[in-house]
């Protein structure tokens, strides 16, 4: 059985835990906050979550862990069968991970952990996120799902990086940044969050986000 170590606050915990749900693999959930002790390190080399811990031993970054699963458990894929379409699927998740949210991400600790981000940084992640989301707005159908017809990989990834990127920038600017490049996005957050598995996710988010503020 696999375990998913993190904590529901955190979006790539929230990618491979509704991965897991969506694909139907038995797995248990351990809160686990990231650590930098020697003995954690050798689990998750930066010291982050989430990790999976497997009988073959454990795996951290949650983009291979998700390949992995969908390649160990290929009774009900999540990618698309066909390689162009695939690929496609690769391409958004990595614009959205590399072009979106890691630079959303600098702003987290005035958004979210009561901390401070210069003027300079907020404005330098502006630029950088509205090329991210005008790229967003080419690569994207919704037409329901992300990528066309079919409910894939890419859209998993999408509603949980909106749900944390998206409040973000919201705080931050004052503005609804994604729909002002994304028009789209308000009808598909809904459709999405019209699945059980999504709405068990976000449930669980819900609680640990208040609990951590309680706990500020
Ligand atoms: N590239 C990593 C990112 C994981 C990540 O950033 N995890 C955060 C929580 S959302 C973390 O553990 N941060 C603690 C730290 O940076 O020490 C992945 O895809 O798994």
């Amino acid at each position: 059985m696999i375990t998913l170590h993190g904590f529901a606050i955190s979006n790539y915990h929230n990618k491979i835990k509704l991965v897991l749900l969506e694909k139907g693999i038995p797995f248990r959930e351990e809160l686990t906050y990231p650590s930098q002790e020697e003995a954690f390190l050798k689990r998750s080399p930066l010291g982050k979550i989430p990790f999976i811990e497997t009988e073959h031993g454990c795996l951290s970054e949650s983009q291979a862990i998700l390949e992995y699963l969908e390649e160990a458990y290929p009774e009900k894929p999540i990618y698309p069968t066909n390689l162009f379409e695939r690929a496609r699927n690769r391409e958004l998740i990595q614009h959205l991970e590399l072009n979106i949210e890691l630079i959303a991400r600098r702003l987290y600790k005035e958004a979210y952990f009561g901390g401070s981000v210069s003027d300079e940084t907020k404005q330098e992640v502006k630029e950088k996120v509205e090329m991210g989301l005008k790229g967003l707005a080419q690569l994207a159908k919704f037409s329901p799902y992300i990528l066309g017809s079919e409910l894939t990989t890419a859209d998993f990834l999408a509603w949980v990086h909106f749900g944390t990127f998206g409040p973000a920038l919201q705080i931050i600017y004052g503005e609804d940044l994604i729909t002002k490049y994304i028009p789209a996005v308000s009808s598909y957050i809904a459709l999405m969050e019209s699945r059980p598995h999504v709405q068990k996710v976000a449930a669980d988010r819900a609680i640990a986000f208040e609990a951590f503020m309680k706990g500020k």
